[in-house]
């Protein structure tokens, strides 16, 4: 049942007033009600988009043009009967009134995002555009209209947090805060050192010593709070400044690194990057530059990225993954097992490591499938000359599977969160009596002579 909605019908005369919101969640209604009445269901899909991070392409300094070429492109692929709405803060809505099921709604997803996603030239900027979608039905998943506008917004949110093209809506999906961040605000916390590091230890399986941290960036807000990256790397991700901000955090991160090292700590950083990163022609020579500037040795920094960062545009990753790794820096793919790229592929590029992601790892001691999944990534990458490391090591019986399995390092709560420095150089200097608190074993017990410092880096003590 097709109901057909235009400007000049009569109902709509009084919402000329409203917000591209507003007009949307009339019209969701009115298409509800008439599918009440038929075996049609009603498809809502909301479209943000994530474009790549380069400051002179940046959205907000074309976004007229840009939302009116987005919308223009829409139209083009939509039936008459569809609405098609620009809302607020730059994200569109797409309403199908009448549809068969979930199957439909993909189908049309598709074909918005194989349009939308063909490169857009302003003033003669080429401009890559990266659609997310965040879909939810009537009647399958809410039958009252708000409802149904926040399970799509949620299903959105997911969309961008796993950087999936479109995502349809679940009941697994629990609510995500989107902090009304600003681009502003953002920039002004790089510069007032609202940002700040919190490092967490990987340590070695086989004797228990620390080889490196993984640098995670926090942002403590003067209003919001403690917030989440989470949260602020996709508006980093969407205003370009992601760039800034990743050169910040490597320069501190290989600055503590600096530090570690003079203090007899043998420890190797490993920041996190981000697809825009990549995209980044600049960034092969800015980390030489940082490398330089600070005195780290490049083998003393790891770079992690996931699977989708180089799927965006996988020849311009390979060629800048290529350039850093001649300058003797490491890489390691992130979040493990969540993208659709096979290991085979990405061996390929020139990394040296894989990190299995937590989803995988966080409860293998009561999952089957999780623990063969677990042990057949750690097998795969041992077969192609990669180091293995475990995310998401929250128990004594997950870190025992991981070393039966043979995997290299594990990374997780059971050793240390995510710590300030301060905090992380007390527990890799503190004598190993005062960790024996952790001591589980007297197996354990004995292995607490691990030597802090070593050629092997510094050590958890008790925690092996
Ligand atoms: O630390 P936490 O679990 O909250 O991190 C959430 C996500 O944010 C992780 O996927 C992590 O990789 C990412 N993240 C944390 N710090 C940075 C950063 O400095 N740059 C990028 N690109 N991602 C980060
Ligand atoms: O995506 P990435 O692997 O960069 O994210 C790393 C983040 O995972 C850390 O910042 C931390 O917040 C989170 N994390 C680390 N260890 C654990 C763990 O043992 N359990 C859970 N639930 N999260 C963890
Ligand atoms: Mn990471």
């Amino acid at each position: 049942m097709v109901l057909a909605l235009t400007e000049d019908q009569s109902e709509m005369q009084d919402i000329t007033e409203l917000s591209g919101n507003g007009i949307f969640q009339l019209r969701v209604r009115q298409a509800i009600l008439a599918a009440q009445h038929s075996i049609k269901q009603v498809g809502l899909l909301l479209i943000a988009f994530d474009n790549p991070g380069n400051p002179l392409t940046a959205p907000d300094d074309h976004a007229t043009e840009f939302s009116e070429a987005m919308w223009m492109r829409l139209r083009n692929v939509l039936r008459d009967s569809d609405t098609v709405v620009r809302m607020n803060g730059g994200e569109m809505a797409v309403l199908l009134p009448s549809v068969n099921g979930p199957e439909d709604v993909v189908l049309v997803a598709n074909k918005i995002l194989s349009k939308l996603e063909e490169p857009l030239c302003i003033e003669g900027l080429q401009m890559q555009v990266r659609p997310r979608l965040g879909i939810a039905l009537f009647p399958e998943h809410s039958t009252n209209a708000n409802i149904l506008m926040q399970r799509a917004d949620l299903a959105l949110t997911v969309a961008k947090q796993k950087r999936n093209p479109y995502v349809l809506y679940s009941s697994e999906h629990t609510r995500v805060s989107r902090a009304p961040l600003r681009m502003s605000e953002l920039r002004q916390a790089i510069v007032a050192d609202q940002l700040f590091l919190l490092y967490q230890p990987k340590v070695n399986l086989k004797d228990g010593s620390v080889t490196g941290v993984e640098v995670l960036t926090r942002w403590q807000h003067p209003d919001l709070g403690l917030i989440s990256p989470d949260d602020f790397i996709p508006v980093a991700e969407r205003t370009g400044l992601i760039i800034p901000l990743t050169l910040w955090v490597l320069q501190q991160g290989l600055l503590q690194c600096r530090a570690w090292n003079n203090m007899g700590l043998d420890l190797s950083v490993a920041v996190n990057l981000s697809m825009w990163n990549l995209e980044s022609p600049e960034l092969p020579d800015q980390i030489q530059g940082l490398l330089k500037n600070t005195g780290v040795p490049p083998e003393r920094l790891e770079l992690e990225i996931t699977e989708s960062a180089i799927m965006g545009d996988p020849q311009r990753a390979m060629r800048t993954l290529t350039l850093i790794r001649d300058l003797g820096v490491a890489f390691a793919i992130d979040d493990f097992g969540t993208g659709y790229s096979s290991l085979a592929y990405l061996k390929k590029l020139p990394i040296s490591s894989v990190k299995i992601d937590k989803s995988f790892v966080l409860n293998m001691e009561y999952d089957r499938d999780n623990a063969v999944i677990v042990r057949s990534i750690t097998d795969l990458g041992h077969n192609l000359g990669l180091k293995v490391v475990a995310e998401g090591v929250e128990t004594f019986e997950s870190k025992e599977m991981l070393k039966a399995f043979d995997c290299d390092e594990a990374q997780g709560y059971y050793y240390s969160r995510p710590i300030p420095a301060y905090a992380l150089t007390k527990l890799l200097t503190e004598s190993a009596t005062t960790l024996c608190r952790h001591v589980e074993t007297a197996e354990d017990l004995s292995k607490v002579s691990a030597v802090i410092g070593g050629t092997n880096g510094a050590t958890l003590g008790s925690k092996v």
